[in-house]
């Protein structure tokens, strides 16, 4: 309901009286009673900017005090934020991370089951045209939306883009149709790239067969355009009159680590590879294998990271500066993390926390309470989560299937989950692979690749940080109790195929 005319200039002549002094207000009463001008509404819609890196694991966070990373702009804006301090990925590698984020859909339900590249292909997981993302939302309530960076959800065709990691037999790159990218009118964009150095984009107008290639790091090049954006001077890259959401898609620290600007490796100087490795357990966690790898990355690792949040921290001063900062809802966070090494794993997409566990923070000046929260947030509730903070929580559709966790990010009130789950999908292979959930305490993860008799691990994360002992068979009741209360509803309702096969443990439960 709009409020009534009248009170309209009294609050306006508040706004002077705090601003420039009673003395001006006063002056200036008269006149702005007379205009009538209307005034900006009391609670205008949020702008949203959404930025996301990519294999940046939850624990390599400067103000989280567990790896040696510099980090200094997000240490500041954890001060101003929510963050979560347990944040999931679920199904920690690209593309199925970024089908749950803009559909709020289980990877069963959204098709993206798994990468999408030319053996993907075969089985359709590509993001669906018709899927109906928050960004369709968004663009139907009036927003302007801009997306920049990596996109990672079209599967390649042929015959495949001519770039650097696409081969006449096997293709990762696509370019993604004007029809295929769900409201975001202002486009700057790759499928996915990874020649950090020298990215290369599509625009918003470029046909498939011309890309814009770039000698700049990709971070700092999508930070320059973020900037540009948040400007817009004349009117270039968005509607001056709409509000707006911003996605800012940066690839690294994606591999390879070692594309990253120098001066980036130089602020881990007088530091060896054993200081930066200093907080894991290299002894319990790593194989030989892995320790190398660790070694040999660890520092480029930082490089990019920091690297990264250079570039954030001048997207938020842009913010800042253009006076948008009060009415910008901004979110922080990873399609997932990087095992570098530990486990012997030699990247992601599996269960352990180094691969599962990602940064997360928002921060909206006072509509969300900055804090540390536990929360067990997984991809799909980033979608309701975002509109419902926006006030647009009847907008979100009957196709979301994750929960809204809105009054957690504004107070830490409302109901939690008890557990966040996990997968892994072989391609054309829905029932098989690997389930699990990831509680406040405990790792479980069962293992089927339809030869080999079903297998599980279990970690207790408190009493073994490292989870570097499987307590499976000594605590066989525990992974029951487990099994049946905590993974298979989560199973029932992602109506997964796997239950259709042979039986976690508890799996008659219910049947
Ligand atoms: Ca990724």
């Amino acid at each position: 309901m709009p409020k009534p005319i009248s009170k309209r200039p009294r609050s306006r002549a508040a706004l002077l009286c705090r601003d420039t002094g009673a003395a001006l207000a006063a002056a200036l009463l008269p006149l702005v009673a007379a205009a009538a001008e209307p005034l900006p509404d009391k609670n205008p819609p949020p702008n949203v900017v959404f930025i996301l890196a990519d294999q940046w694991r939850g624990s390599a966070l400067g103000f989280m005090g567990r790896e040696p990373v510099l980090t200094p702009c997000l240490d500041k804006l954890s001060r101003e934020a929510l963050v979560l301090t347990r944040c999931v990925s679920s199904y920690p590698v690209c593309s199925p991370y970024r089908g749950m984020l803009m559909t709020g859909q289980f990877p069963h339900s959204n098709r993206v089951l798994a990468n999408c590249n030319t053996d993907g292909a075969k089985y359709g997981y590509e993001l669906p045209a018709t899927a109906r993302c928050w960004s369709d939302v968004l663009k139907d309530k009036g927003y302007s939306l801009g997306y920049i960076g990596k996109w990672h959800l079209d599967s390649p065709h042929e015959p495949y883009v001519d770039t650097g990691n696409n081969s006449a037999t096997f293709a990762w790159n696509e370019w993604t149709t004007p029809a295929r990218r769900h409201g975001f009118g202002f486009w700057y964009a790759y499928g996915t790239f990874d020649e950090h150095l020298h990215p290369e984009y599509w625009t918003t107008d470029a046909p498939r067969e011309q890309r814009t290639k770039v000698n700049q790091w990709g971070p700092e090049h999508e930070a320059d355009l973020a900037i540009q954006y948040l400007r817009n001077e004349g009117g270039t890259y968005r509607s001056g009159q709409k509000p707006f959401a911003l996605v800012l898609s940066m690839n690294p620290p994606h591999t390879p680590y070692d594309q990253v600007p120098q001066k980036y490796v130089e602020r881990y100087a007088g530091k060896s590879e054993a200081d930066l490795l200093s907080t894991v357990n290299m002894n319990l966690t790593y194989g030989v294998t892995g320790r190398k790898l660790a070694l040999k990355q660890i520092r480029n690792y930082f490089a990019c990271i920091t690297g990264v949040d250079e570039q954030i921290g001048r997207v938020l001063a842009a913010l800042r500066d253009t006076g948008l900062e009060q009415n910008t809802l901004v979110i922080f966070t990873s399609d997932h993390g990087d095992c570098l090494g530990a486990h012997d794993e030699l990247t992601k997409n599996v269960h352990w926390d180094e691969s599962l566990l990602v940064p997360f923070l928002a921060r909206w000046p006072g509509h969300i309470q900055p804090r540390r929260d536990d929360l067990l947030l997984t991809p799909p509730d980033i979608y309701p989560t975002l509109l419902d903070l926006m006030g647009l929580g009847a907008d979100i559709p009957g196709s979301v299937q994750g929960t809204s966790y809105a009054s957690i990010f504004r107070d830490g009130t409302g109901q939690r989950p008890s557990s966040a789950w996990y997968m892994f999908v072989p391609n054309g292979q829905p029932g098989l692979g690997r389930r699990g959930v990831r509680t406040q305490t405990h790792t479980l993860v069962y293992f089927r690749d339809g030869k080999a008799p079903e297998r599980c691990e279990f970690y207790d994360n408190v009493a073994d940080p490292y989870q570097a002992r499987n307590i499976a068979s000594a605590q066989a009741a525990l992974v029951e109790q487990l099994t049946r209360d905590e993974l298979l509803p989560w199973l029932r309702k992602m109506n997964d195929p796997w239950l259709d096969g042979r039986s976690p443990a508890a799996n008659d439960e219910g049947r």
